[in-house]
């Protein structure tokens, strides 16, 4: 009897610890090492870029401080890595050079079921677009026949144009680099007639050209590039802590929780702002997190709308409509399973 009560106490006090025991061997390196290590662009404005002191923003790099503050309460406790379009992949999965792949990915079948990785949600619905000059008088992509294209090798934007020009029986010339800055100078110095890249990039590129004015952004969007962040494939429990980051952003915002009042919410009454507070359930713990992680993450970096209009919205130089990017109540596409 004694014994069974003793067992019981023990086992009260363990589930009653700050945060549960992970099963996830990913989240035990992360820990030891003091910092998560993220995979992001070379320098992409409003997804992952570095200023003159080497701080990265983005919303690509949010996803990432949003996963650092779940665990350490420090969203700053990250170490950026940039990698190629083209080496992306394998510096994950091979040279495990990081644990969260945050790059302006496109999910495809391929790349989910060949590579030895998974992705783990879409946190950016893209599509792929064009940029031409001004001065070229092409208005849409019909007028691209027999065009030089630039773009960057080792993305789904080369094959989309292949499928586009085949399709519609259009002749092109394709001139690709490993970086999107060389790829763009081409653009911008006239060896090229277009430069094509998903849409949000195309944002991003035109204020790096030398006369942003003198270029127009065509109308067409070509391809769906839904854009998420990966993780590999052998750890089942850290795609889950990572997957549920992203879902917790989403919810927040649904659910109306701000940094600015997510303090104010701590005593509320609403049972689904209660479990994503972690003022019920124990659903931090079952990621091997402090129930408050939610908490942690929307005070440190904010919802999913916060860090939409912070990169790329209103509150960015880029100012992209949220469209397709708005929550489903909004008759958008992000749309996050419950906290239940
Ligand atoms: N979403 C596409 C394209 C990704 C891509 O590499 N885009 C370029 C142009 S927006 C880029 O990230 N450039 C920045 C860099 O290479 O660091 C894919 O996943 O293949």
């Amino acid at each position: 009897m004694k014994f069974g009560f003793t067992l019981a106490a023990l086992a009260l006090s363990l589930v009653s610890t700050a945060s549960a025991q992970s099963n996830s061997p990913t989240l035990e390196e992360v820990r030891k090492n003091g910092y998560l290590r993220c995979g992001v662009s070379d320098g992409l404005t409003g997804f992952s870029n570095p200023d003159a002191q080497g701080n990265w923003s983005g919303i690509d790099v949010d996803f990432c401080r949003a996963i650092a503050a779940a665990i350490f309460d420090d969203p700053n406790a990250v170490r950026y890595t940039s990698t190629t379009a083209k080496e992306r992949f394998t510096a994950l999965t091979q040279g495990r050079q990081f644990e969260v792949l945050s790059r302006n990915t496109t999910i495809t079948m391929q790349r989910d079921v060949s590579l030895g990785m998974d992705f783990v949600g879409v946190t950016y619905y893209d599509g792929q677009g064009f940029i031409v000059k001004n001065d070229s008088g092409v208005t849409s992509v019909d007028g691209l026949g027999g065009a030089t294209i630039c773009t960057q090798t080792g993305t789904t934007t080369e094959l989309n144009v292949a499928d586009y020009f085949g399709t519609h029986g259009m002749q092109y010339q394709i001139l690709a680099f490993d970086k999107e800055s060389e790829a763009l100078a081409a653009y911008d110095s006239g060896r090229c007639d277009a430069y094509t890249t998903d849409h949000s990039g195309l944002y991003a590129a035109r204020l790096e050209l030398s006369n942003a004015d003198d270029n127009i952004i065509l109308p067409e969007i070509i391809s769906k590039e839904p854009l998420g962040p990966a993780v590999r494939q052998d750890d089942p429990a850290w795609e889950d802590l990572v997957r549920w980051v992203l879902y917790a952003l989403i919810n927040a915002e649904e659910l109306g929780v701000t940094s600015q009042n997510v303090d104010s919410l701590m005593s509320a009454a609403n049972p689904e702002q209660r479990r994503l507070l972690g003022l019920e359930g124990d659903f931090g713990k079952s990621l091997g997190l402090t129930n408050d992680w939610v908490v942690r993450i929307v005070k440190k970096v904010g919802n999913y709308g916060e860090v939409f209009e912070r990169n790329v919205g209103q509150g960015s130089a880029l100012k992209i409509d949220r469209g397709r990017n708005a929550l489903w109540t909004n008759g958008g596409l992000q749309y996050a399973p419950p906290i239940r």
